[in-house]
């Protein structure tokens, strides 16, 4: 669908329109090439079908300070005495990209959206008023939260970490700003509510009780869960795994981490998990392998979409624009069925050294339009049906007779080795890595 642009009183992205589809002919770099829409991919547009979101902090916060040198931009809607006149124009430049963009979702942290007060009751008086603002925003435009979070990592307080803290005041102070945050997600109908980690792990490990940290951990994300089911949260929880930095290990280390931290909490049934490619490839995976281990417990939450540098292994948060990656990410989503509350959040940042109006522009359309082919192609495989036919001939050995009798736990290992005296040496199987890649590369290349 097609949004009306979001004017307030200052145009802070001047010069630059609505972006629209002009097809794969085009050569307007403010143009999608492949993201149209309203184009109906296997029964759903593609709107529905990747749900992309815009972030707050990386777009509107951050002007591209790093370690060794401050901001190369200076965003006009940051300019001003007053933190919370500057959050209100922080907004109207958000919404006005978000349309021109016409992107259907949103993400924030409590501190992107408003500024921090002198105590707990201010800063939820500041979350309230910006949530209130947001709120008619997002009537105007229909452009929805996808999620919401805390962010319990850039406070000093939080240095020893936020529900895994070590001093029970500051586990308190987390919960402070969770508490109001959730009311945030819920007041402007979040579809999910995130918990990203940062600090929760430790940098010393001979000076950290980790057995008391996790079991803080999971008693924390009961309160929240629990308190959010009691204000009408009815989206996901989700939890997104990071296996280092800030702190040298952070305990969300990877998907079947998590994944098996869920299950031991018992809060497997109200939580999935949100992927950031940038965090696989720092946890020595690929973004598919996490997704596909999420898809395979049932709980492939939402992505953020990005990715990292292969060479210094940092976390690069860069415009996701591998078509291979995207490929294989989607084929993974629609495999799962395909988004349900999740989505596609651009958690990138554009390079430090990137300081024309139209680079906000420039980067999310390479990125929408990464994950249009990304979706197309993986759409082609599925429909062409050779690559998931040569992935269960593999296991048709399961399928029937002793196999099947094994898979539902009816065989003893005394029944496998008979089975194995009397059928001898098995028949080599070629496992075709070689024709899955080049089917991959088919797809890729015919799509348009
Ligand atoms: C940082 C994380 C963070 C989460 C939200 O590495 O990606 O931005 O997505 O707190
Ligand atoms: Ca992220
Ligand atoms: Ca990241």
């Amino acid at each position: 669908m097609k949004r009306d642009v979001f004017k307030g009183d200052t145009e802070y992205f001047k010069g630059i329109g609505q972006i629209a589809y002009e097809g794969h002919e085009s050569d307007n770099p403010l143009a999608f090439k492949a993201y149209d829409p309203d184009r109906v991919v296997s029964g759903k547009t593609m709107e529905e079908h990747l749900r992309f979101a815009v972030c707050y902090w990386h777009t509107f916060c951050s002007g591209g300070h790093d370690p060794f040198g401050p901001e190369t931009r200076q965003h006009a809607w940051l300019k001003g005495s007053d933190p919370v006149a500057i959050a209100m124009n922080k907004m109207d430049a958000a919404f006005e990209l978000f349309t021109k963009l016409n992107v259907p979702f949103y993400c924030f942290h409590d501190r992107d959206l408003a500024p921090q007060g002198a105590t707990v009751a201010e800063s939820e008086k500041n979350l309230q008023t910006l949530v209130e603002a947001a709120k008619v925003r997002q009537k105007e435009t229909n452009v929805n939260l996808l999620w919401g979070t805390a962010n319990a990592f850039t406070d000093p307080r939080y240095m020893n970490g936020a529900s895994t803290n070590p001093n029970f005041d500051v586990v308190a102070h987390a919960g402070a700003q969770v508490k109001a945050a959730l009311d945030a997600t819920v007041e402007l109908g979040g579809q999910n509510y995130v918990f990203w980690g940062g600090r929760e792990g430790y940098i010393c490990l001979f000076n950290s009780n980790t057995k008391r940290e996790l079991e803080h951990m999971g008693q924390f994300l009961t309160m929240a869960r629990d308190y959010g089911r009691s204000i009408g949260f009815e989206g996901t929880f989700l939890i997104e795994p990071k296996p280092m930095e800030p702190t040298k290990h952070q305990y969300d280390f990877d998907a079947q981490t998590v994944i098996g931290f869920l299950r031991e909490h018992n809060l497997q049934d109200d939580f999935k998990l949100n992927i950031e490619a940038n965090h696989a490839t720092l946890a020595g995976h690929t973004f598919a392998h996490e997704l596909q281990m999420c898809a395979d417990a049932s709980m492939l939450g939402s992505i953020d979409a990005n990715r990292g540098d292969y060479q210094n292994g940092w976390d690069t948060d860069q415009f996701p624009v591998d078509l291979y990656d995207c490929m294989q990410a989607m084929l993974v989503v629609l495999e799962d069925g395909g988004f349900k509350n999740g989505g596609l959040n651009f958690d990138a940042k554009l390079r430090r050294e990137s300081t024309d109006i139209e680079d906000f522009f420039i980067s999310h359309i390479g990125g929408m339009d990464s994950f249009a082919r990304g979706l197309l192609a993986a759409d082609k495989l599925i429909q062409d049906g050779r690559l998931s036919g040569l992935t269960s001939a593999r296991y048709e050995s399961f399928d029937g007779g002793k196999g099947q009798a094994f898979e539902s736990g009816e065989l003893s290992l005394s029944d496998l080795r008979d089975h194995a005296a009397h059928v001898g040496e098995p028949a080599q199987i070629s496992g075709k890595q070689e024709l899955v890649e080049n089917l991959m590369n088919d797809a890729l290349m015919s799509v348009s």
